[in-house]
């Protein structure tokens, strides 16, 4: 299946790669480093050519405990790297975003799709993106980034996760998103302990009858930080097998730091899925 991303497409027949471009002072793993302008553009035109097919920008940290930002603050990180890498790139570019404001602004400057990780809760959010018209990606989360680290609780996370993403997909075809223009992603880490990570990864596959596929970010999270005792820049290994067994299941979009690497796994996954 092919998802139209600002007339750029995207195949969602095999499982794709989305680079990770983050142009905020603080998130997990590149913070600072890559927050000028010259060095984005170029580490979003490295992960092109290591083969990603689409690169999401975000301009909030939503590492637990980070303070949000001001929507003129978010906006003028954002929309500058938005607007030079849709024209440049021939992959669709992603925003990471939960205000309406960034939505409307990154839409008119030549973004592909929006990647909310609170599933256009905000206020106006839900009407910005099917203004839009681009396919959204709704994103599983209990709490806020604030505090959901504190204590996730669930009774039962698979059935939870799950009815919150169906009931999300039903507000946006409500609202006039198509399902075919519609992700969804359990959200790993998002309020969720190590346990509840394990499951969702563990069966993932019953996800993908939701909407048009499911997206998920694993990439050198603290779930595999707790696996592997390992600090952040020693998680690529655990990333690599957390990705394929997404995939594996039916993912179709891991959002990764480490593109290249991914790439090769995710191309040996689909060759050997495709066997019948
Ligand atoms: C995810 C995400 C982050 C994720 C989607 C990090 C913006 C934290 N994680 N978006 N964003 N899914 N859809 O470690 O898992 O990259 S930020």
């Amino acid at each position: 299946m092919l998802m139209d991303c600002s007339g750029k497409k995207l195949d969602l027949r095999q499982p794709q790669v989305m680079g990770v471009l983050n142009v905020t002072p603080d998130s997990l793993f590149d913070g600072g480093r890559y927050l000028g302008f010259d060095d984005a553009l170029r580490r979003a035109e490295a992960m092109a050519a290591e083969g990603a097919a689409l690169i999401d920008v975000g301009g909030e940290s939503t590492r637990p405990g980070a303070p949000p930002a001001a929507v003129q603050e978010e906006l003028d990180r954002v929309l500058p790297v938005v607007e030079r890498l849709a024209r440049e790139l021939s992959i669709p570019i992603s925003v990471d975003t939960s205000k309406p404001e960034v939505m409307r602004e990154a839409a008119r400057v030549g973004a592909g799709l929006i990647n909310d990780v609170r599933a256009l809760l905000l206020p106006d959010a839900l009407a910005a993106a099917a203004a839009s018209g681009l396919p959204v990606c709704l994103m599983h989360m209990q709490g806020s980034p604030a505090t959901m680290q504190q204590e996730p609780c669930y009774a039962d996370v698979l059935a939870e996760v799950w009815a919150f993403l169906a009931e999300r997909v039903g507000a946006c075809e409500a609202a006039g998103i198509s399902r075919e223009r519609i992700l969804v992603d359990p959200g790993f880490g998002f309020g969720k302990t190590l346990e509840h990570n394990l499951a969702l990864l563990r069966h993932l596959n019953r996800f993908t009858g939701l909407a048009a596929g499911v997206m998920v970010g694993l990439s050198r999270k603290s779930m595999i930080g707790l696996l592997l005792d390992a600090p952040v820049g020693e998680r690529l290994a655990g990333s690599l097998a957390a990705a394929v067994i997404a995939a594996w299941q039916g993912a179709c979009i891991i959002r990764v730091h480490d593109v290249l690497e991914t790439v090769q796994a995710l191309r040996v996954c689909a060759a050997v899925r495709s066997v019948d």
